[in-house]
Order: C-alpha cells, then structure tokens, then sequence
C-alpha cells in the first residue's frame, strides 16, 4: 500500500502504538489499563492528527510562498461523515494502525465506529462539497472550503411508532479534527443606517453605521489528499458576541441577564443548520447565516489578497470562488461593497473584479427551492448591500434594455427585485449577473436551466456563460473506504492502487467479466457486503432479511419528487400480487428486501407521511408468515454519511425514480453503480449519463421523459385524469385498513387522484411495475447479472469527483495544482 512521504508523526505499527499510548496517558490524562473504545479512538485520531498536522503547514506556506491562485469553496453545507478511516487512508497508515490497535486489544472497526459523523450538510448538495474538498487536495489544487461551525448538524432520525422523530445532533463535545483560531477573528456587523456625502474631489461616498456587531471566530479543519502531502484547509466559521464572552460594561453594571442575553443571540447564529433540502422558506435567522459566513470569508480572503501588494486588478489572477447554489450569493454584494466603499474604488473596475471572481452553480429547477428574500428584510438587516443589489440591477437592466429596446416584458422577467407584494430580491438572477460561469451539475439539468428558469439570460450574455460540470463522487471513500475487499479484488486486477487517482484504469477490469473465477470473487465481496447489512438490520429493526434475496435499496432524503411513495406503492403491488398466489406459484418467486432510508424535513407533512406508510407496510408484510422470506421491507432509521458506506456497497439494485427533469443529477446513483449494484431509474439527471458511459443493457429505465411532462401535467388538469388500473387496486387496499388507519394515508392517495398527480406518479406506475419483472428475470440469472455489474463498474471512470474538479479548473476556475515537494 502506498504511503505518504513522511515529514512528522508515526513511522510504523510500534511507533505508532508509542503515540496512542502518550496520547491516552498525557493528552487524556488516562490510564492505559482503563482504556476503553472511546479513549482509544481519542488517542488514535490525535496519533493521526498529528501526523497531518507538518503537511498542512507545509502545504499553505507553500502555497503562500508561491502566491498561486487559489480556489475557494463557499458551501453552507460540508457533509464530511467520519475523518480518521479517511485520514488513515490518505496517509497511507491504515495497516500500521490496524495491527498496532489490534497489539492493544482492540479491532479497528470498533475503534473507527466511535467517531460521531461530522453531519454539516442535508444531502445531495452538502456531500458534493465533501467530495470536492477531498478531490481538490488529492489533485494538489490550492483549496480553501469556507462554512458554518454549526453546533448542531443535521438531526438524527429516530422511528417511533412508525413515524420521524427528531433528536438534536450536538457533536461537538470532543471533536479532534478542528483547531480553533482564536486569533483569526472577523467583526460582522448588522442593521444601521447608511448615510451619503460627498468627498473633497466629489466624489460620493456611504457610509454604514450602527447596529450591532457578531464576532466570528475561524476553526479549522484539515482536508488530507489521497497520495499526496498536499493538505488543503477547511475554515468554518463560529458565532460569538462582541468583546468575548458578555459585555463587560453590563456585567459590570449588574444587567447579568441582558448582558448573557447579547451572548446567546449572537451564538445563535451558527447554533443550527437548517434542516430543508430543496425547499426555501425565508427566515431572517437564515439570512443572518449567510450574511455572517460570507462577510467573514470574504474579509479573510481580501486580507490575504492584500498582503501580496498586488493591484486589485489582478485580484480574480489570486482568486476564484465557487458559489455552492445560491446561498453564498451575498459574496457578491459584499466583494461590490468592500471595493467601493472600503477600498475606493470605481464602480465599474469594481464590478468587473466582482464578475471574474465569481462563478455560480445551480443544483435545482424546483420553483420552491429558488431562494428570494422580502426587500423589507435585506433593507433592515443589510441597508448598504440593498441598496448596491440595486445598482448592480440598474446597471444591469439598462444593458438589458439596449440590447432588446422593444421589448418591455423582459425588464419585468428578469430584474433582480421582482415586483411583487412583498417585493422580493432573487438570489438565482443576482449570482447569474455577479458571476463570470453558471453551471448546472449533469447535461439534462444544464440544458434545462438554459431553456426554462434562465432562458432570458441565455439571450443576454450567450450561450458561452452557461456551462455543464456533470458531478461526480470520490472513489476514496466510496469504493476504497466503503468497500475495501471490492478494491483490493480490482487493484489485483487492473495494476495496483492507481486507479484510485486515475479512475478510468477501471476499465481494465472489463475483460474479467468473462472470468469465471473473477465472477465468483466478485459475488462472495457483494454477499459478504450483505450479509454486513443483514447484521445491522437485526441489530436496528429486529427484522431478520436473508442476504441469498435482491437488495432493492433507496437511500436518499424523503421528498414527492424523489417519489419514494412510487417504491412503496409498487412495494404494496408485490405483496398484493404474493398474496394472490398460490403455495406452489409462490415459491417460483424471487426472494427480494426493500430497504428505504432518508430523513423528511422536519416541516414536511407529505414526506413524513411517506415514511410512517413505509413503516406500517413494513410492520405487515414483515409479519405475514404466507410470505416469509419473500418480501421484506426495511426502513433504516437515521441514514447518515456512515451509514451510507455500509448500505451502498450491500445492493443489488437501487431506486434513482425521480419524476423526469427534476432530480439535477443524483449522486448516490454513481455510489452503487461504482459499488457493483445495478440500478433502476428514470431518465434523469446523471442517470442518463450512466446509462450512455455503462450501456443501456446494464439499467433498468423506465418512465415518461422530461420533455412530456409537461404536457402531462396539464392534461391531468384540464382532461381526462384515469388512475393506472394496478395503482388503483394498491390504493384500495390502503384504504381498506390493511397496513393501518387508512386516514392516515388519504392525502398521498389524493395527491395521486384528485390533485393532478404533480409527480406523474399514476403515469409511471405500470411501466414502473413492468421494469421491476425485468429485474427478477435477469437477476435469475447471476452469472449475467455479475457480468453486467463488473462491465458498469468497469465504465464508471469518467464520474469521479476528479474529473469534475479538474473541469471546474479549466473551464471555470482557471487555476492549476501546486504540489508540494518534500
Ligand atoms: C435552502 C433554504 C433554507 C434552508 C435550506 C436550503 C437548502 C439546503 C440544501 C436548499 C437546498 C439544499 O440542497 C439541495 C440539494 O441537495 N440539491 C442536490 O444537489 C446535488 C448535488 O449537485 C444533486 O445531485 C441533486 O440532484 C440535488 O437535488
């Protein structure tokens, strides 16, 4: 295995044990012989710590030393799941660590088990930009993620009773991968006024005043590469009050309680990450976030900038920024504000910095995810960047108007300040007119934005400015961490571990599938990964699955248009049709487990409703002795970064069933495809991207395309709207009372019958059904079902996170790698 050239920590499985044992006895000031699992894994991340720490100074004094532009990664979402097995393997010491721990007493697995997930993210959007850090560093890439230090991360998931319950995630309590920097401070001011004069040569000036200030204080993360010194910086951000812990004057005049009040409102700005996924609703709390985040970051990477004594307008020269969707999008203003009122600088120089800086990725069509803030709301909490989104919007709107002088209506379309009641600022159209590059993240989803929600800007600026970055995912931990016989198998068979760096060697391993031998290692890795899941099943539901059944999973957050309720309604299908059989016609049927987990927003009825039908379909047909081994359905409670990696590489197939144009890409579908699971899909974000690099063969596609669901839509509005005849049987015998009170579950039957069926649930049922019988067929047959799963990982090279990164750097970024010799 390979290992990083060293330049600090452990050199091996004795000396490395010699660490555990210091840490354990004077960093924790513990005995070794009262060690337990949590003391060990304490010990043995601060080992690792260690070990990164010289790399990391290294790499920035490099990268400062060599003033190399630099990336910088605005997410208000990093779902980084668990850092020792990652840091482990990043430095090549996984094996020095697993003897030495074993030499202890102790099993690695349990040790890394230990970790609470770092969960700073939702889903989809907050993974990428784990992924992408992880890219960055292991591509040499100088990189700064900035973020929230939310207290509290997404909440965890418990089932009661068949429905979500949410617990607080406070994670906080011993975490060894941040370093606070209690110098690295940033005063953030909010509310107060703007006044306007006039300077000495007359020039006008504003000036904003009052309000109040939030200090925000930098932590810091290392980000290791995979193969390489190069550790890149992750900085989040945490609230706190102005001049420490309480205003000294109050406390000193006896107003403790007001005096503690200013500290908890101010700490309240990074205490929580809002728990919607693709739903936006407008709180000033939210508005707060962004604004703190990006004034800090911005303020850091400006005094960085400036300490090279460059002109400003080889700025964008020094630095790109990523904006991770719109939520960052008030960088923009700042960037505006700082140069023109702080700097002095004129407005124009100003924009076109602002414009060559920035680059802008949209991850969402869903009208209601579209962030826009009350004018009232920007006006109080940030009176100085209102009135500048104003300027950039006449700027803007007067260009608009030259080009199209006949044309009132598109003035209307595409302002900044839509005119409604309550006016409102759209964040999408002002990080489209501050950016240089606005991507979508896979070909179907960068083509639809061009054609609906920014056509109008596509007619402005060309089509130049809008590009395709089709995501990807690491293979670091979502193969060779989640899966690490799987990688061993492949590593013997395509040259070593180089694949891990240069994903498209995969292709290599296609010859095997015509292996005989390779195709029954391959089946033993995939059962073994099973029967792992199977474990946890027991050990969480009290379910028994047979591992020897189809693993039909879908893991992702609950939402309509993911249409989990299409799963379980077809999942209702199969048990219907089951249950009409007879013993002997039963027994030719293929034993299956239908395995969900995601977490529903907490506001979210619909999607909880999903999820307690799920539930109560599982407590039935789990119990129905008729059925046996036959049919299963298994909620995972909590599903998380960790969870996925050992779910993942346990399927045989998995749902990616999003109603067509409205899933941007999807991700976990390129985790079980790379994990040898097969998959059944709509034609759909990257879905389709799959399908074209591993063969229409190797997945099961089904369902309306995106260019008729329009249509659709309005012909179940205006026209004749028949439910699909299986569907109907389903919902009858939900409302029979089988899986439990059937009022319960009226309003996901009405959104099918009586509200338009905005899914196309009813639509997509038969052909839905028809390609679930597909999948039996051709999983009765394993030798071809293990030849299409070793061809499609064979072609999954191209979605690597990688390769996603090293496109962003060309066509967005415009920045190269830097590496760090030793
Ligand atoms: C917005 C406002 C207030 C609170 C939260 C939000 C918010 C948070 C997360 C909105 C959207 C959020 O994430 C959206 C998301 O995860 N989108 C997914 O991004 C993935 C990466 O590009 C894609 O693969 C998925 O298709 C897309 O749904």
């Amino acid at each position: 295995a390979w290992k990083k050239n060293q330049t600090s920590g452990f050199r091996g499985k004795t000396e490395f044990e010699k660490e555990v044992v210091r840490h354990v006895e004077t960093t924790l000031a513990r005995s070794v012989f009262n060690c337990d699992e949590n003391a060990a894994y304490a010990a043995t991340s601060l080992a690792f710590r260690d070990r990164l720490i010289l790399d990391w100074n290294r790499t920035q004094q490099r990268q400062t030393y060599r003033d190399s532009k630099r990336v910088y990664y605005l997410s208000l979402e990093f779902l980084m799941g668990r850092a020792l097995d990652n840091a482990m393997l990043n430095v090549g010491q996984k094996d020095d660590a697993k003897a030495g721990l074993a030499e202890l007493g102790f099993r690695i697995e349990d040790i890394i088990g230990q970790e609470h997930d770092a969960a700073l993210g939702n889903g989809g959007l907050g993974r990428l930009a784990a992924c992408f850090l992880d890219s960055l560093a292991s591509l040499d890439f100088p990189a700064w993620g900035y973020g929230l230090r939310y207290r509290y991360g997404i909440f965890k998931q418990e089932i009661i009773d068949g429905y979500q319950v949410e617990v607080p995630d406070y994670w906080l309590d011993f975490n060894p991968w941040e370093f606070p920097r209690h110098d690295v401070t940033v005063d953030i001011q909010f509310f107060g006024n703007v006044s306007k004069s006039v300077d000495s040569n007359g020039k006008a000036i504003a000036k904003w005043e009052g309000g109040e200030i939030v200090q925000a204080v930098a932590f810091d993360v290392p980000i290791p590469g995979y193969a390489t010194p190069t550790t890149n910086n992750l900085r989040l951000w945490s609230s706190k009050a102005s001049g420490g812990e309480f205003d000294f004057q109050k406390f000193n005049n006896g107003e403790y309680e007001s005096s503690v009040a200013d500290q908890q409102r101010a700490e309240t700005i990074s205490a929580v990450l809002y728990p919607n996924d693709n739903l936006e609703r407008g709180k000033e709390l939210r508005l707060k976030q962004q604004y703190f985040w990006v004034a800090a970051s911005l303020y850091d990477i400006v005094r960085r900038f400036k300490k090279s004594h460059r002109p400003w307008i080889e700025f964008s020269d020094q630095v790109a920024i990523q904006l991770n969707d719109t939520h960052p999008t008030l960088a923009i203003v700042e960037l505006q504000r700082i140069l023109l009122d702080i700097e002095g600088l004129e407005w124009s120089l100003a924009w076109d910095i602002v414009t060559s800086t920035f680059g802008y990725t949209n991850h969402t069509v869903l009208p209601e995810a579209l962030e826009k803030w009350p004018v009232g709301l920007m006006q109080h909490l940030l009176p100085r960047h209102l009135q500048i989104i104003y300027d950039i919007n006449l700027f803007f709107l007067q260009t608009v108007e030259k080009a199209f002088p006949n044309d009132r209506d598109i003035l209307r379309r595409v302002s900044i300040i839509e005119e409604s009641q309550p006016k409102m600022v759209r964040m999408a159209f002002l990080a489209i007119v501050g950016s240089h590059k606005v991507n979508g993240v896979a070909e179907l989803h960068s083509d639809l934005i061009k054609t609906t929600i920014f056509k109008d800007f596509v007619e402005i600026y060309g089509p130049d400015k809008f590009t395709n970055v089709t995501n990807g995912i690491t293979p670091r931990r979502w193969l060779h961490q989640a899966n690490p016989r799987l990688s061993e198998l492949i590593a013997s068979k395509v040259g070593g571990h180089d694949f891990l760096k240069d994903l498209t060697l995969l292709n290599r391993l296609e010859r095997y599938a015509e292996d005989k031998d390779f195709r029954k290692e391959w089946y033993e890795i995939k059962y073994a990964n099973k029967v792992r899941l199977a474990k946890h099943i027991k050990a969480t539901t009290g379910v028994t699955v047979n591992p020897a059944a189809l693993f039909d999973v879908q893991v992702k957050r609950i939402h309509e248009y993911k249409r989990q309720q299409l799963n379980i309604f077809g999942v209702i299908h199969r048990y219907l049709t089951l249950k009409g059989m007879t013993p002997e016609e039963r027994k030719k049927m293929l034993p299956r487990v239908s395995i969900f987990g995601g977490k529903a927003a907490p506001g979210y009825w619909m999607a909880k409703q999903i999820i307690h039908l799920i539930n109560s379909v599982g407590s039935i047909v789990n119990n129905d002795p008729e059925i046996g081994d036959l049919l299963k359905v298994i909620f995972i409670a909590d599903y998380n970064v960790s969870k996925a990696e050992i779910i993942t590489p346990a399927s045989d197939l998995s749902e990616h069933i999003s109603t067509a144009g409205t899933e941007a890409s999807g991700t976990s579908n390129m985790k079980f495809v790379l994990n040898g699971g097969l998959i059944i899909g709509t034609c759909d974000g990257a879905n389709i991207e799959i399908t074209r690099e591993i063969g229409e063969s190797n997945i099961f596609l089904f369902g309306n395309l995106a260019e008729d669901v329009e249509d659709l839509r309005h012909t179940h509005n205006y026209g004749d709207h028949a439910i699909d005849s299986d569907l109907e049987k389903v919902f009858l015998e939900i409302e029979k009372g089988t899986f439990g009170t059937p009022n319960d579950f009226s309003a996901m039957i009405a959104a099918v019958r009586q509200h338009g069926d905005y899914y196309l649930v009813s639509d997509d049922f038969h052909s839905y059904i028809e390609t679930h019988h597909l999948v039996d067929e051709a999983y009765r047959n394993q030798e071809e079902w293990i030849k299409k799963s070793i061809i499609s990982v064979a072609r999954m090279g191209f979605f690597s996170s990688d390769r996603c990164i090293n496109e962003y750097a060309e066509q967005i970024w415009n920045v190269e790698p830097l590496v760090v010799h030793d």
